[in-house]
């Protein structure tokens, strides 16, 4: 035994990533602490993960062990850098469907580049550090190691695992079962436990589609096939005319009116808040689907998924979506947008929605000129989908998707009408130019509408489709914001994004009520005089005087007249100071219902039960 411990060289392993992963979740991810025991869980969540994982270099034959130890956690590293570098967009941790959306990871060039830094190699070094002291005797791995020795480890991790466990249930109950917020399942399980747990999640999901049966179905849908109240005076106002839905790349809520060195930021989305409807307290709900999950959204009624995106993970489902709605009222649908018809499974999933047409990159013509970031400039874009539009037979459902504001915001400097924002964060500071340029292109599209007739003939529904700014970006958010700094509270109103509805011969208000973009397909059927009654739709009617406000967020979180619902915390929605949680539970309880029956939805394909009939 020459002195040392047994499990030297694993302990010493174990230790280094260990406190890696420590370092990591306080240094690379935003993890807000409420009490000490979610403290303690930070620290001791990794553990019980790693005396399990390296438990298996006893299954190797004494010769390899000090190099299945290396490759052991070189494989950690790797999979924890992974996380920290889609958590620097995404604020968000991977998840199984993630992994397989490769099929975007082509045009995700820039973005990948904007998040990975030189000096992530020091991220690696412990491995090295490893490497060299495991040649050391005092560390080098025990090549005695014997069965017994094995189990005992084995029993330890479990007896880790036990405490682990019971101290998050403590920490916060039903965990396991009902918890959608990625950040809490990370914050308690730890990375990679919640890896493991996601993996569950993931063939659970594949199971329930197999399980599902007409008794499932009716339960749960019964209820929702409901009659949305409306509001009689504008129900039918826009009845056989045409409708076009644009998709505002990233755009948040608050670039409206915002003016930089005197000058606004979106001139022409303030004048359409004054000759629209114009909702100034609407939320995006999206997931990890992002642009997908909002055209889910509105098109569907239905939430996204909380892991990964819906059109990737069900595309080949029964759905009532808006094109197969309108079609059955005479409608000819057509999406437009400048990408590759393959991301996000958008040529897949659109022709389940019911598309007739979908004008993808190959009807544009794309240069290096006219291109960049993701393709297609909007302004580009919307000046050669003209004649396709006029073309479609009418009545036409038409939705534009934008691109040009996407992270990381680069624009060629002849396209760039309104200084950066100063400050020390490029992609904040850049933001504002990109705003300013969708814009523009939109206005320029609205000028093409008018000349072409169909402005008149047309309902055009404009929103935003999620945020383009983190949280990660929270210093130079709140010096936008002309705040010290950014609660919980200030975040949830950062998810607002704007939405626009032009009725021609109305001249339209401000809205005030509280929705989300679930709320828009009853909101639009019912202007274009079509029922409801029959389509299964969690939104209501944001005309209607019965709308519900509560509006929840993909991750739990929720919104209503009275409360906001985050990170745990219940905030009065006038004041933005934290109230007793008790005000806000009943809502929890709602809102995570409504998910859940959401889910249930749309992994057992319900929605085919209800065709068959
Ligand atoms: C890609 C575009 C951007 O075609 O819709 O997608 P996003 O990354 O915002 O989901
Ligand atoms: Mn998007």
């Amino acid at each position: 035994m020459n002195g040392k411990t047994k499990h030297a060289a694993i302990f010493l392993a174990i230790f280094l990533l260990w406190m890696k992963t420590y370092i990591v979740y306080k240094v690379s991810f935003t993890l807000p602490m409420d009490n000490f025991l979610q403290q303690f869980l930070l620290f001791f969540n990794p553990l019980s993960f790693l005396v399990f994982y390296f438990s298996m270099v006893y299954y190797f034959s004494p010769s390899k062990r000090r190099r299945v130890i290396l490759w052991l956690s070189f494989i950690y590293s790797f999979i924890l850098y992974a996380n920290i570098v889609y958590y620097r967009f995404f604020s968000d941790f991977i998840t199984v469907p993630v992994l397989f959306q490769t099929k975007n990871a082509g045009d995700m060039g820039n973005s990948i580049y904007e998040l990975v830094n030189l000096t992530d190699v020091f991220f690696f070094m412990d491995v090295f550090i490893l490497a060299y002291l495991l040649k050391q005797p005092r560390w080098s791995p025990d090549v005695s190691i014997v069965r017994k020795d094995r189990r005992k480890l084995f029993l330890a991790g479990l007896a880790i695992l036990a405490v682990h466990i019971s101290l998050a249930e403590a920490n916060r109950p039903q965990l396991l079962t009902r918890t959608f917020d990625r950040e809490i399942l990370v914050k308690s399980l730890g990375t990679f436990n919640y890896h493991l747990y996601d993996i569950m999640l993931q063939s659970k999901s594949s199971m329930q589609k197999a399980l599902a049966s007409n008794i499932d179905a009716e339960k749960v849908l019964q209820k929702l096939k409901k009659d949305t109240a409306k509001n009689q005076e504008l129900f039918g106002i826009a009845k056989g005319k045409n409708v076009i839905v644009i998709s505002l790349e990233s755009t948040q809520n608050f670039v409206l009116n915002y003016k930089i060195n005197g000058k606004e930021v979106t001139p022409f989305f303030n004048k359409l808040a004054k000759s629209s409807y114009y909702f100034n307290h609407f939320y995006h709900q999206t997931g990890q689907g992002k642009t997908s999950d909002a055209e889910f959204l509105v098109e569907n009624s239905l939430y996204p998924l909380p892991r990964g995106a819906v059109f990737q993970t069900n595309p080949l489902n029964e759905y009532n979506a808006m094109p197969e709605i309108l079609k059955t009222n005479g409608y000819f649908s057509a999406v437009f947008h400048g990408n590759n018809k393959s991301f996000w499974n958008r040529d897949v999933m659109y022709k389940t929605m019911g598309y007739d047409q979908f004008f993808s990159e190959e009807f544009y013509n794309v240069t290096a000129e006219n291109s960049i970031n993701y393709g297609l400039k909007d302004i580009p874009f919307f000046e050669q989908s003209m004649p396709y539009l006029e073309d479609l037979p009418q009545p036409f459902y038409a939705k534009f998707i934008t691109l040009t504001n996407h992270h990381p915001f680069i624009l060629d400097p002849e396209d760039q009408w309104i200084d950066p924002y100063s400050v020390d964060d490029g992609t904040v500071s850049r933001y504002f130019t990109t705003v300013r340029y969708e814009d523009e292109a939109l206005r320029q599209f609205f000028d093409h509408l008018k000349k072409s007739g169909l402005y008149d003939k047309s309902v055009v529904v404009v929103y935003g489709d999620h945020y383009g700014i983190s949280e990660r970006h929270e210093d130079a958010m709140a010096q936008v914001l002309g705040k010290e700094s950014l609660t919980p509270f200030d975040h949830i109103q950062l998810q607002q994004v704007p939405l626009f509805i032009h009725i021609p011969g109305k001249k339209g208000r401000t809205v005030e009520s509280i929705g989300g973009q679930i709320d828009v397909k009853p909101t639009l059927l019912h202007l274009l005089g079509i029922e409801t009654k029959d389509d299964v739709h969690f939104g209501t009617d944001l005309f209607s005087e019965d709308h519900n406000d509560l509006t929840v967020l993909r991750n739990g979180a929720f919104i209503n007249k009275d409360f906001v619902y985050t990170n745990e915390t219940c905030y009065s929605n006038t004041f933005g100071i934290p109230v007793d949680i008790k005000k806000c539970e009943p809502y929890i309880d709602e809102a995570k219902d409504e998910l859940d029956e959401s889910d249930r939805i749309v992994y057992g394909d319900l929605l085919r039960f209800l065709k068959v009939k």
